[in-house]
Order: structure tokens, then sequence, then C-alpha cells
């Protein structure tokens, strides 16, 4: 089954998008080894069933606690269909030169900017198309708490995941 990894910095909506994503069912567990939990679930998106994995929250792909140990282990050793890069809308600038250590590691990176109606209320305009066209990487913008967005997400973690345009 192809593997979605949500990555990112700790309170950025990740485990809200997993279960908004997956629904009820998951299966939390310990990373083998380790104390740290693992969050595994599965989504159907379009005529595809994938697996997701709710990884613990990483700064950068070099590791200082054991949380970021799992979550880089998560990202080299499973072979990963999509890595979800879920951002803070709000601080964008401090978290895109994580999304640029993905993509230069050659993985298979959709941009998720979440918490968009706090962006909003502060009234910080992105410009989603420009930063996608500058990535060359699919760029989506959520609410992950109302649901806003995520159509539009299972859509791009679907032709991102199977290199298919979304069937519907
Ligand atoms: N306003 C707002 N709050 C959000 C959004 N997404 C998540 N949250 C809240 O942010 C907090 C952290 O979310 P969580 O999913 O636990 O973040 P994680 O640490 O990345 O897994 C929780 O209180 C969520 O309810 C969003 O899009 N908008
Ligand atoms: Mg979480």
């Amino acid at each position: 089954m192809p593997i979605i990894a949500l990555v990112g910095s700790p309170n950025v909506g990740k485990s809200v998008t997993f279960g908004r994503l997956t629904g009820q069912y998951a299966a939390v567990s310990n990373y083998p080894g380790t104390t740290v939990e693992v969050a595994r679930g599965r989504a159907r998106l379009g005529d595809l069933t994938f697996e997701v994995v709710d990884t613990p929250g990483m700064y950068s792909l070099l590791p200082i606690t054991e949380e970021e140990r799992v979550a880089r282990s998560i990202l080299i050793s499973e072979r990963l269909a999509v890595v979800l890069h879920v951002v803070d809308a709000k601080n964008l600038e401090r978290m895109l030169p994580f999304t640029l250590q993905l993509l230069e590691a050659g993985l298979p990176v959709v941009l998720n900017l979440n918490l968009m109606d706090e962006a909003e209320r502060l009234g910080i305009k992105l410009d989603l198309e420009a930063l996608e066209r500058r990535l060359g990487t699919p760029v989506v913008g959520t609410t992950a708490t109302s649901g806003r967005g995520l159509e539009e997400l299972r859509r791009r973690l679907y032709e991102r995941g199977s290199g298919q345009p979304c069937p519907d």
C-alpha cells in the first residue's frame, strides 16, 4: 500500500489533518526500539487506499531529539509515496527551509499551509500558486479544524502519490 507521511514541526496541525484523512481508525504504537508513539491509519483517496503515518514533530532533517530521530527514520526507511509537509501559514518563512531540505533530499513533497484561518485573521496574504511555481511542488492551503481545503488536499495527495490525475 502506498504510504503518505505527515511531517513538520509541533503544533502545526499534523494530527488534526491525520484524523481528517483517516477517519476514526488509527493504530498507535511505539516506533521500534523507542518510546516514541507513531499513529498509522488508512485514507481512501479516489480509487486508491493509502497508509497514512503521523510522525512526531521535527524541525529539520538533522535530528536532535528522539522524536526527530524517529521522524527521520520514517522518512528514510519507508518507501513513501508522498511526504506531506504541514506548516503554519502564519510562519511560512520560518518553515520553508525544511521544505527545501525535503525537496533537496528528493522526497515527493506536498506542502500544506495549514492554519489559514489564523493567517487570514492576521491579514497575511499568501500567493499559493506563485509559491507552487517557485518550489516546483504542489502547495495546498487548509484549515484542518474546519475541514476547509481538505478536498483539494486529498486530490493533490492522490495525484502526487499515484502520478495520475485524480478521478471524480
Ligand atoms: N485555528 C486553527 N487551529 C488548528 C488548525 N489545525 C490545527 N489546529 C489546532 O492546533 C493545535 C495543534 O494541532 P495538532 O494537530 O495537535 O498539531 P501537531 O502537533 O502538528 O500534530 C490543536 O489545538 C488544533 O486544534 C487550523 O487549521 N486552524
Ligand atoms: Mg501531533
